[in-house]
């Protein structure tokens, strides 16, 4: 590989956030990831702050320092600030709350306006609660969230069962490759 492609990929630290509504799974998948067990979480007030080095797979060496910011109203606010020091989002649904999907279409929209190069940006979109029988089928995510964002973000979608860790083994190698893909798009 020539010197101008490998200092494309040099960079093994990579700060990323997640966001999504409160109740969503997102402290759930910090712990199950960065401790590989199930923790009881409770709503996050402000943000959690955890750095994990993947040693093994597709993304080993490389470091994830990942920001949880609370997904309640009044904390959604900050989640602007933290977006813009991110090299990914990471957005988390609980795909059992059909309901809450128009809510968090919404918040997700409105929170990429503040990426601040938003052009192929990395959108990683977790559905989480598989184990629930009334989770969202992939094609409904699809049409929800991300049909009308496809053309402008790298986007990966992961379906996955936070409580149990199912799904998410492929979560840094997915993150990994979106923001290498999206470094390659701005060259
Ligand atoms: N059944 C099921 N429950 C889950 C799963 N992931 C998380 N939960 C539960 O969902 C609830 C909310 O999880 P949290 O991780 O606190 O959600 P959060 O998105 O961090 O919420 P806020 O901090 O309020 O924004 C907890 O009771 C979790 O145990 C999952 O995969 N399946
Ligand atoms: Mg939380």
């Amino acid at each position: 590989m020539g010197s101008a492609s490998s200092s494309l990929f040099q960079s093994t630290e990579h700060p990323i956030v997640l966001l999504g509504l409160d109740h969503a799974g997102k402290t759930t998948v910090l712990y199950r990831l960065k401790k590989q067990k199930m923790v009881l979480p409770t709503p996050t007030v402000g943000f959690n702050c955890e750095t994990i080095k993947v040693n093994h797979g597709p993304a080993r060496g490389h470091t994830f320092v990942m920001w949880d910011v609370g997904g309640q109203e009044n904390y959604r606010l900050l989640w602007p600030h933290y977006v813009k020091t991110s090299t990914a989002l990471i957005f988390i649904l609980d795909a059992s709350d059909q309901q809450k999907f128009e809510e968090a279409k919404v918040e997700l929209d409105t929170v990429l306006q503040s990426v601040p190069n938003p052009d192929k940006f990395p959108l990683i979109l977790l559905a989480n609660k598989q184990d629930k029988p009334e989770a969202a089928s992939l094609e409904t995510i699809i049409n929800t969230f991300t049909n009308d964002l496809q053309e402008n973000y790298i986007i990966k979608i992961l379906l996955c069962t936070a409580v149990t860790g199912e799904g998410l083994e492929k979560f840094f190698p997915e993150v990994l490759s979106a923001i290498q893909q999206s470094k390659r798009a701005n060259r």
